[in-house]
Formats: C-alpha cells, structure tokens, sequence
C-alpha cells in the first residue's frame, strides 16, 4: 500500500470525491488528516478552476489535505486521472498528522498527532509561470469564497 496525501477536488466533499471511493479503482483506506511540512503555493488556475500545489516549498502556505492508503491500482487509476506526469507529478512530500483515523491498526502503528508521514502528492512542476501571481490557499474548496468552483470534466467544452 501506498500513502496518498489529496488537497484539491480528491478530498471528502469536494468534486471528484465520488472517483476516490469507487471501489472499481482499486482499494482506497482513509487514514487521517495532515498538513504538508513545507510551505507550498496553492492555486486554483484556467478556465477550469482547477487547483494546482505548485512545487515550489516556502511559499505560500503550509496545505491541509487528507491521507489515504491505496494499493498499486488505485495509484495507477489516480495517476491517469490526475494527468500525470503531465499536468501534476506524484511526488513524496513530508506532510504532518494532524488527526488520525485508523481505528483498525494496532496503536503501535498509529502514528502519534504532530508525527510526520512520507506521502505522495500530485504537485506540479508544469505550471504556467503566470501562475505564481494568482492567490494562495491554505485549505481547498472549490464551493469556498473565492467563487471559482471547480468545472467537472464532464461540463467542459
Ligand atoms: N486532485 C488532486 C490534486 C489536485 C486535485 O484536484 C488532489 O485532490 O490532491
């Protein structure tokens, strides 16, 4: 199993939460809640609204998301629906727990609130230098304020 850290339309109540949990993909558990280590520029960008964590650490703001565990073909299913590594690269980042679920693992593999996790993020060094202007996110919603909600792939022309 590998460990998936999700900040943008993957995490519960967002978009494309229904592809997360679709069991057709593959086995998906979710584990907790983390905050990345780093500082990151979080984005929401093109016609699409799409939002993006550019790769760029100490800027920006430290990003909460969700950790899940997936095995090898839910991974290979997120990377084709993630357009990688085209449009985001999965990379290792260090990302904090923040609140651990895992109610099935014994607590000597529980890590501890404030441990930090190696996770797998779908960043991107692929971004539109413009992008850097645009504001940074500390915490994704695509229904939040900013009125940039997310265009599900099926309503774009
Ligand atoms: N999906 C991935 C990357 C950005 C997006 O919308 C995620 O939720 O982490």
């Amino acid at each position: 199993m590998a460990r998936v850290f999700v900040y943008g339309t993957l995490k519960k109540g967002q978009p494309n939460y229904p592809y997360m949990i679709n069991c057709m993909h593959g086995a998906v558990r979710f584990q907790g809640r983390g905050l990345t280590v780093e500082k990151y520029p979080l984005v929401i960008a093109g016609k699409y609204n799409i939002p993006y964590l550019l790769n760029i650490p100490g800027m920006g703001h430290r990003v909460t998301g969700e950790i899940y565990a997936v095995d090898d073909q839910m991974l290979q299913f997120l990377d084709e629906f993630e357009n990688c590594p085209d449009m985001y690269q999965r990379t290792p980042m260090r990302i904090e727990v923040v609140q651990w679920k895992g109610k099935s693992s014994p607590p000597e593999v529980t890590p501890a609130v404030n441990s930090i996790l190696e996770c797998y993020v779908y960043s991107t060094t692929t971004y539109q230098p413009e992008w850097i202007n645009l504001p940074y996110y500390d915490n994704y919603d695509s229904f939040g304020k900013h009125r940039l909600p997310y265009v599900l792939r099926e309503s774009r022309d």
